[in-house]
């Protein structure tokens, strides 16, 4: 009797969790019909729980063992960071420092990034672009920009590590630098700022529209290891660059960035910067600029090529747009671009086709500054009344567009056909960005949406006077677009960008190279060399010692100091911290990295291993000893 129950209850189990798998399963085959897909066809429900929280839930649970869809790479602003979130989870996976040093990497620590950071300590990182192929993401690099410092650097995709830092001359705030060619030839920024140029030049502000420039920059990047560049520059009138993107397709050949302040103004911008009822889209023919810049048209301004555009005639005209306009946007085709009002309650759809009309037929209605003017009338297709503050445009794949209304607080979805507004949705509260599912490419695949929110008020948990950001994730699976979740982020995501996650591979370990200077390999091989008062470390890690466990110098000694991590199994990282000596590093499995300080204490200074590696991680340690003078 008793092994009769034990079957009963086994098999009763058994089937129960059958049935748990068989809805788990059918969720998975068929994200749709979760809700209803099992229970004889009744909505899987929670009591109290409102259903559409329930579905929710579904959409953006990630189990354990699961990955999730898209990597999304927002800027982290004056964080100087980049944030990388998996979607539709909105796990943070990971922060890459960027302008900014981060112990918990040794970033800023070793020497490869101590010179890439050079003489800053921080940076404003507002837009993140992902390298392209035929207008398409390709996974292989991420550039952004430093609005503060006028830098552009570049992540490798296959380390997630910031590889190369390059300096801008003559740009102040390359602010407006959202865009990458559409085969990644060129990483263009413009200035936020107008200021005489080359940096430290001095003229008194009252000869701002004298003395003072814009400038945008074309950035070249290599095409076999995105090695920058600064390519060339042109010379522009001070009008402050706000946004930018490039054309696709149809456009493809050409720039487009919104201007404010072509009042000139100087003082109390927030008013005099607004007096007039139009600022410009310029458009730029980026490719008639290249080819200026190979015949030797420009000048050498703080060791760039400067393009003076007026001697390169039919490179540059302005398309006259709504007051102070701040995000432009193309559409996948390439046939449209967008400019958001900023202070107008309207998108302004131009069509680039019209645009070329107006250029052949020289229909334009004056000039500024020596630049055509081209007929407002002719090439804008459509105002469309999205709402108060519109800020920045996206793109699903379905023909709509999706504008962020910042004094609305909210998303206005609208058709790229009729150019009506068909849903609208809060979101909580001040949208600045938004990012759809690679919502830049020419094939953006909509499902996703994320909306980056100036304010969170009282979405969290309060951490005092000042709150975190928030990001929401939006569905775009269905008709109405739906909120599915909140997550607070770290100042200041600006921009973000999202790519399907099997687009972009990643290193397991780093490769031996035995060719690499300092690289360790076996412990034999582990050495201490002195030369005059120079010492080099040659040390290798792994779980879980260091070999040499303790190193003597003299005080005074300038010590360099390689470390190889020869753990090749990965996610086995070894950290390196002196105790005392305001030091720490990072070596990934396979990494050799390299510091360079002065023993300038006399006294023995511990060291240890600051990633948690092993059971036996707290023995990874040792002795570094200066002898005194
Ligand atoms: S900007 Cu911040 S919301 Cu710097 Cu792209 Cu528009
Ligand atoms: Cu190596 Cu802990």
């Amino acid at each position: 009797e008793k092994g009769l129950f034990k079957k009963i209850v086994l098999s009763l189990a058994g089937l129960l969790v059958g049935l748990v798998i068989a809805v788990y399963l059918s969720a998975q085959l068929n994200p749709e019909a979760e809700a209803a897909a099992a229970f004889g066809g009744k909505n899987i429900s929670v009591d109290g729980v409102p259903d559409d929280v329930v579905q929710a839930a579904l959409k953006t649970y990630v189990p354990p063992g699961q990955l999730d869809e898209y990597y999304m790479f927002a800027s982290g602003g004056h964080s100087g960071n980049v944030f990388v979130y998996g979607v539709p989870s909105m796990r943070r996976i990971r922060t890459i420092p960027v302008f900014t040093p981060e112990s918990a990497v040794g970033y800023g620590w070793t020497t490869e990034s101590k010179e890439m950071l050079g003489e800053w300590s921080w940076g404003d990182v507002h837009h993140p672009a992902l390298s392209e192929t035929k207008g398409d993401y390709d996974g292989r690099w991420l550039f952004v920009n430093d609005n503060a410092n006028s830098r552009a650097a570049r992540i490798d995709l296959d380390s997630f590590r910031t590889s190369q830092i390059l300096d801008i001359p003559n740009i102040y705030g390359p602010h407006s630098a959202v865009f990458m060619t559409p085969n990644s030839e060129y990483f263009m920024l413009g200035s936020r700022f107008a200021g005489p140029i080359p940096y430290g030049t001095y003229s008194p502000i009252e000869n701002l529209s004298k003395d003072y420039n814009c400038v945008l920059a074309a950035v070249a990047i290599d095409p076999n290891n995105g090695e920058m560049s600064v390519g060339w520059e042109v010379l522009m009138p001070p009008w402050s660059f706000d946004l930018s993107d490039a054309g696709k397709l149809d456009s493809e050949g050409w720039a487009f960035l919104t201007t404010y302040n072509t009042e000139e103004a100087y003082e109390l911008l927030e008013v005099n910067a607004s007096q007039r009822e139009m600022d410009y889209v310029v458009a730029l023919n980026w490719k008639m600029l290249e080819q200026a810049a190979n015949e030797g048209k420009y000048k050498i301004v703080d060791g760039v090529k400067m393009i003076d555009p007026l001697d390169v005639p039919g490179s540059v005209y302005l398309v006259p747009a709504m007051k102070s306009p701040h995000g432009v946007d193309v559409t996948p085709d390439g046939k449209y671009f967008i400019a958001n009002g900023k202070v107008a309650p309207v998108a302004t759809v131009f069509s680039f086709e019209k645009f070329k009309e107006c250029i052949d037929n020289k229909d334009f209605q004056g000039e500024e500054r020596g630049f055509p003017v081209v007929n407002y009338e002719k090439v804008r297709v459509a105002e469309v009344p999205v709402g108060l503050g519109p800020l920045h445009t996206q793109f699903d794949g379905n023909g709509y567009a999706y504008t962020t209304l910042f004094i609305d607080s909210t998303i206005a979805k609208w058709s790229l056909d009729t150019f009506e507004v068909v849903d609208v949705t809060p979101v909580h509260y001040c949208p600045g960005h938004l990012c759809a599912a690679e919502g830049d490419t020419v094939s953006p695949d909509g499902k996703y949406l994320v909306s980056l929110n100036k304010l969170a008020k009282d979405k969290f948990l309060s951490v005092g006077p000042s709150h975190p950001e928030s990001a929401q994730l939006i569905d775009l699976t269905t008709d109405k677009m739906k909120i599915l979740m909140d997550v607070p982020t770290d100042p200041e995501p600006h921009f973000a960008q999202m790519i399907k996650a099997d687009k972009i591979t990643t290193w397991e370990v780093f490769e031996k190279d035995p060719s690499q200077p300092g690289a360790v390999y076996e412990k034999e091989n582990a050495r201490i060399e002195r030369d005059g008062n120079n010492v080099t470390v040659y040390q290798m890690g792994f779980r879980s010692r260091y070999y040499p466990d303790h190193v003597e110098v003299n005080e005074g000694d300038h010590v360099t100091w390689y470390l190889t991590n020869t753990d090749f199994d990965e996610d086995i990282t070894h950290g390196f911290g002196i105790c005392l000596y305001d030091l720490n590093a990072e070596a990934q499995p396979g990494e050799t990295i390299k510091f360079e300080f002065v023993a300038d204490k006399a006294g023995v200074y511990p060291f240890y291993c600051t990633n948690f590696c092993s059971a036996l991680h707290q023995e990874m340690q040792g002795w570094f000893i200066v002898k005194p003078k």
